[in-house]
């Protein structure tokens, strides 16, 4: 029987060298080692063999068996290491992802860059700003809602006796200032900058960025202001664009306006993304006296316009983005980020 039985391991051994793919093995050993499998068989038959004789051939039963499951796995673990992928070095590799500069920073090089071309300088000024710079300087009364700390932050130090109190800078007008002291007339000055306010909304941010342009020389007039516009709206937002001045009131500016691009989906048409085909862009006007004195430029001799918008808010524009939130553009999902 032990010969019967060590012939029937070798035959087991045999198949499984043959064996061609995992199915082949499970067959293999269920045949054998099944529970009623080849070998299993034996165990019935040796119950009529005396004591040493069932001890004896029970030992090499259970050794076949172990061989041969021995035999199998091994053989199973070689088909599936083979039938791994393979690693072909003629392939061309997978690149990792690259990343680009945030849609924010893109809209500011290219704004500073449309600016550039009609000769205006790039200038930055302090954020954290004093009072007299943000405010005072550019005509706010000591008690208007915009210092009030509802609108500002300010900082937790004392103020000083000149410049007041401590604020981060609430819009870039702070750097009209700041350009007429550094130098003198002829100015084209561009200010992109951050600006902080206390609001935060699906309309607007804590943190976002202004651009501020102010233009100070001999005989400048609104027709300066609307031509410099007018390029800006083609030059970024593309040929067929307007734009147009709507009376408003800044504490810095005399006259005051709101600026209006026709609307990028209807043309000036009017369509539901806008308001009768107008958008509204931000503010702008020419340089009061008061400002000008304040800066040490003669009034009499000199005049200027300045204007100032949000560069977020013109980012969306010109992209057609109907965001419901403007907080997407600073939410770092890859899936927004990645179209731009
Ligand atoms: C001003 O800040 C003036 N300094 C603009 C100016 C400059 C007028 C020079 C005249 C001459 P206003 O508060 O409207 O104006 O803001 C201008 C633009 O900044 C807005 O049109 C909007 O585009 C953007 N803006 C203002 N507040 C926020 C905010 N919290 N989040 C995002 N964008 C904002």
């Amino acid at each position: 029987m032990k010969d019967e039985i060590i012939n029937l391991k070798n035959q087991a051994l045999g198949r499984i060298t043959d064996a061609s793919n995992l199915e082949d093995l499970e067959e293999i050993r269920i045949d054998f080692l099944g529970r009623n499998g080849q070998l299993n068989k034996f165990f019935k038959e040796i119950a009529n063999l005396d004591e040493n004789q069932k001890k004896e051939v029970g030992f090499v039963i259970n050794e076949s068996k172990r061989t041969v499951e021995e035999f199998i796995n091994e053989k199973k673990a070689h088909f599936k290491e083979s039938t791994k992928k393979i690693f072909d070095e003629t392939i061309p590799g997978e690149l990792p992802p690259i990343g680009h500069i945030h849609l924010v920073t893109q809209a500011i090089n290219e704004i500073s860059n449309v600016f550039e071309k009609i000769g205006f300088i790039r200038q930055r000024y302090p954020e954290v700003e004093w009072d007299w710079y943000g405010f005072g300087a550019l005509n706010f009364p000591e008690n208007h809602p915009a210092r009030d700390d509802w609108e500002t932050f300010f900082m937790d130090t004392n103020p000083d006796v000149k410049f007041g109190p401590m604020i981060l800078t609430p819009h870039t007008s702070s750097g009209q200032i700041r350009e007429m002291e550094r130098t003198k007339p002829p100015i084209r000055m561009i200010n992109i900058a951050k600006c902080y306010r206390r609001q935060l909304d699906n309309r607007h941010l804590t943190m976002f960025h202004q651009f501020e342009g102010l233009v100070v020389d001999e005989n400048i007039t609104l027709v300066n202001l609307k031509g410099t516009l007018d390029y800006f709206a083609t030059a970024f937002f593309g040929e067929k664009r307007r734009t147009r001045l709507r009376p408003y009131h800044f504490q810095f500016t005399e006259p005051s306006f709101e600026v209006d691009i026709t609307c990028g989906i209807c043309n000036g048409k009017g369509c539901k993304f806008c308001k009768e085909g107008w958008l509204e862009l931000g503010g702008a006007g020419m340089v009061h006296p008061n400002v000008l004195r304040a800066g040490g430029i003669d009034s009499k001799k000199y005049s200027g316009f300045a204007f100032g918008w949000g560069v977020e808010r013109t980012f969306m524009m010109k992209e057609n983005m109907n965001f419901d939130d403007i907080r997407t553009l600073y939410s770092s999902d890859v899936r927004v980020l990645q179209q731009f």
